[in-house]
Order: C-alpha cells, then structure tokens, then sequence
C-alpha cells in the first residue's frame, strides 16, 4: 500500500493576511508580511508610510491584511508608531503591538531622523524594514540601500552606484536598542522565532528583512527564494541578531563560504558589471563578514 505524505508545519496555520494582494509575482515583501503577523497575531497595528506596501494591501475599504492600518507620511513611520502606541495605552490598551512597517528608502534615508528618536527614547515599537534595495513603489530609484554595482534609474548603468549600502544595522547598534535582528523569508522558522522573541521585549525593536523585489532587480519571481539562501551562503545578508546593541549572536554561519558570482550573474540589475567590479564586491562583503564575526567574538 502507498504510504501517505505528510508535511510538518513549524509556523502557525493562522493567516492574518488573505488573498488578493497587490503585489507582483515573487514579492519578498509580500511573503515578509505574512510571516511576521504568523508570529505577531491578531493584536497587532501597522503604520506603513509611503512605500509599495501602501499599494499592496489594496484599496480601502479593501485590506489583505486581518489587523488595522494606519498609512502615514513617507517620513513618519516610527513617530507615528510611537503615537499610536502613546494613544492605545492612555485608553488603557498595552496588549496591542504596535509596529511601523517601512522600506528601505523610508527608513535608510527619508524616515532616519524618526527612527532614531524613538530608538533614542527606546518607545516601546517593533520597526521592520523591509529591504529591496531601491525606492521600487516610484519606479527603482536608488536608495543608500541600494548595494555597490547595481543598476537603478538614476543609477544608469555608466553611472552604476560606486557607494557601498549604508549599515544600518551598526547604526541601529549604536542606539543601543534592547533588540534588533536580521531576517529572510527563505528562513522563515528563524524569521518567526526572533519575532516571537521581540514581541516579548519592551523599548524599540528593530527588523531588517531581506526582501527581494523581481521587478527593480531585473530577475525571475521564482528566484526569490534561492536568492535568500544564497546571501546567507555567501555573507551578503548574513543573520544575526544584536542585544542592547552589544551581544551580538550570529545565527547561521556558513560551513563554507560562497563566492557572490552565483548571486550577481542572476540579477539584471548587476548584467552590466565587469569581473573587476564583481572581485571589488566581493572584497567589500569579505570584510563587512570578518567585521560582523569579530562583532560576534566580542
Ligand atoms: C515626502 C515624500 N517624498 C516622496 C514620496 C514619493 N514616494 C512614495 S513611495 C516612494 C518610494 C519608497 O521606497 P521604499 O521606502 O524603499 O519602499 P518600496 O517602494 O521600495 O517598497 C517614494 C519616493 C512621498 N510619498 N512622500
Ligand atoms: S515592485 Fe518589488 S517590492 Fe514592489 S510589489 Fe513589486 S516585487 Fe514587491
Ligand atoms: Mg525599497
């Protein structure tokens, strides 16, 4: 007789975010959303500020999402959040997890000052960055997220970005926040348990979440799995979380460390670079691994 197949699920079956999104095919953002409200649950509020997650949780009245939204201003995703969260405890409500949900341009660049107030103030607020390297909702601009080499529309490809990405996560560190962690949804288990772990914590939280983008990165929506595991593999977006902006704990180190040739060969926005550029890359993201281990080591 055929034996039956069963699959184990390590994540809840709940679903706070339902079909009929916006997003396109492949979104990491998208699939992002759905894992942080698995581990966060129904008392959760969102602010989201100008980014393509203002589009693809649909028009209002219509929402993918089971939990309440408030769009704000580009700018303004950890003050609002903050204010959100001062409102909800002076009604007596201090179950509900507030959360500023942002992009990389919302939070690298036009949404810093905010953010480190309230990192600053340690006001009681989870903050996800999901981070697809480029302004995508406007049309791929570039970011101070976008890495070194890429194509973005005012990044042409003679005048390819020659800046590093800014570190976000050292400048998050030095604010010295209870909690902060990075995360990728093609590791969602480990997505999953440092949400559950932060939503236990009081003061500012921070995420920030790989998020691969089909569209501004010129690849294919059934890459964008793989392309997780290969910047874990390789060191580009190595997991790691950070306490008190001190203890850092790297969370999958790599047996044996990938070259980013893989990686870079895949996307349409990297096509235009020549070996030199791609060595100079490679070179760069040795070092930011050999800071982060030595971070690691204390
Ligand atoms: C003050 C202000 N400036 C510019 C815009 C236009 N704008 C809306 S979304 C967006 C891009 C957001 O980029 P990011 O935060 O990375 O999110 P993504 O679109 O990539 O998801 C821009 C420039 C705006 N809404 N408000
Ligand atoms: S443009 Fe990129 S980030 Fe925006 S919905 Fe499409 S895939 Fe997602
Ligand atoms: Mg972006």
């Amino acid at each position: 007789m055929k034996k039956e197949k069963t699959m184990k699920l390590s994540l809840p079956v709940e679903e706070l975010m339902t079909s009929g999104h916006l997003a396109c095919q492949g979104c990491g953002a998208t699939l992002a959303m759905r894992y942080v409200l698995k581990a966060l649950g129904q008392k959760t509020a969102l602010c989201i500020p100008a980014c393509c997650w203002s589009v693809i949780d649909g028009p209002f009245p219509h929402s993918t999402l089971d939990v309440p939204i408030f769009h704000c201003a580009f700018e303004t995703a950890a003050a609002s959040a903050s204010g959100l969260k001062a409102g909800l405890e002076m009604v007596g409500d201090t179950e509900t997890t507030v959360v500023a949900w942002a992009g990389d341009g919302g939070t690298f660049d036009i949404g810093i000052q905010a953010l480190s107030g309230a990192a600053e103030r340690n006001d009681d607020i989870i903050y996800v960055c999901y981070d697809n390297e480029a302004y995508m909702n406007t049309g791929i601009q570039r970011s101070s997220a976008t890495p070194y080499g890429a194509w973005t529309t005012t990044t042409p490809v003679k005048h390819f970005k020659d800046r590093p990405k800014k570190d976000i996560d050292a400048i998050m560190a030095a604010h010295r926040i209870p909690y902060q962690a990075t995360a990728n949804t093609s590791y969602p288990e480990d997505l999953f348990r440092k949400m559950k772990k932060a939503k236990e914590i009081k003061g500012t939280r921070f995420f920030h979440i790989y998020a691969p983008c089909p569209t501004g990165w010129k690849s294919r929506p059934e890459d964008t799995i793989k392309f997780g595991r290969m910047v874990v593999q390789n060191c580009i977006f190595p997991l790691f979380e950070v306490e008190n902006g001190e203890k850092y704990t790297i969370n999958i180190k790599p047996r044996e460390k990938k070259p980013i040739n893989d990686y870079i060969r895949f996307q349409g926005r990297f096509h235009h670079l020549k070996d030199e550029d791609i060595r100079f890359m490679q070179e760069e993201v040795d070092k930011s691994w050999e800071r982060l281990l030595k971070r690691a080591e204390g």
